[in-house]
């Protein structure tokens, strides 16, 4: 979540390792689609902009937030990607589905990361409502598909230094 300090589209071009060479996943939520898919957009551009193709971005979408892990997964059996970028938006509702999706989502992020040797990227918001959303996928705060393409490229670029 954003704060008034940080923009989510406001980084250091400087510091963004190219990445011409890596091949990124893409998973994307159906549920909150205006939302999402200004985040999708924000996440494409920013890998662009440093470089990845388009052979090299490959997008799947999912029936809503919670579907993202198990998505997240599919790219690491079924592909080869350096890293996975996971989009969706949570609004908060009347009920404690919101709890337990966002949860769910975080547990099962983590677990990617953990037990798979490549970065998946939380590019999910958790809003109060839709204004937040909003704001957070390309209004004042900037877009939180920018923060997470720029996660997925920094993430990638310290697993293959690593690696070396
Ligand atoms: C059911 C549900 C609700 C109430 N709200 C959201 C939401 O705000 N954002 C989102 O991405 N998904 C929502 N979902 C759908 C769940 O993520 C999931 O797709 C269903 O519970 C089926 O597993």
């Amino acid at each position: 979540m954003s704060s008034t300090l940080k923009n989510l589209s406001s980084y250091d071009h400087s510091k963004v390792p190219d990445a011409s060479e890596m091949i990124f996943g893409i998973v994307v939520s159906e549920w909150n689609l205006e939302i999402t898919n200004s985040l999708l957009e924000g996440a494409i551009r920013t890998l662009k902009l440093h470089g990845a193709k388009d052979k090299n971005i490959e997008i799947k979408w999912v029936p809503g937030s919670f579907e993202l892990s198990l998505g997240g997964q599919f790219f690491v059996e079924y592909r080869d990607v350096d890293a996975v970028i996971c989009l969706g938006c949570v609004i908060q509702g009347e009920t404690r589905h919101f709890d337990f999706i966002c949860q769910g989502i975080s547990y099962g992020i983590t677990d990617l990361n953990l037990n798979n040797n490549i970065p998946f990227i939380f590019g999910v918001l958790t809003t109060d409502n839709q204004q937040q959303a909003i704001d957070r996928s390309g209004g004042k705060h900037g877009n939180k598909g920018d923060e997470a393409a720029i996660t997925a490229i920094k993430m990638a670029a310290l697993q293959r230094e690593m690696e070396e």
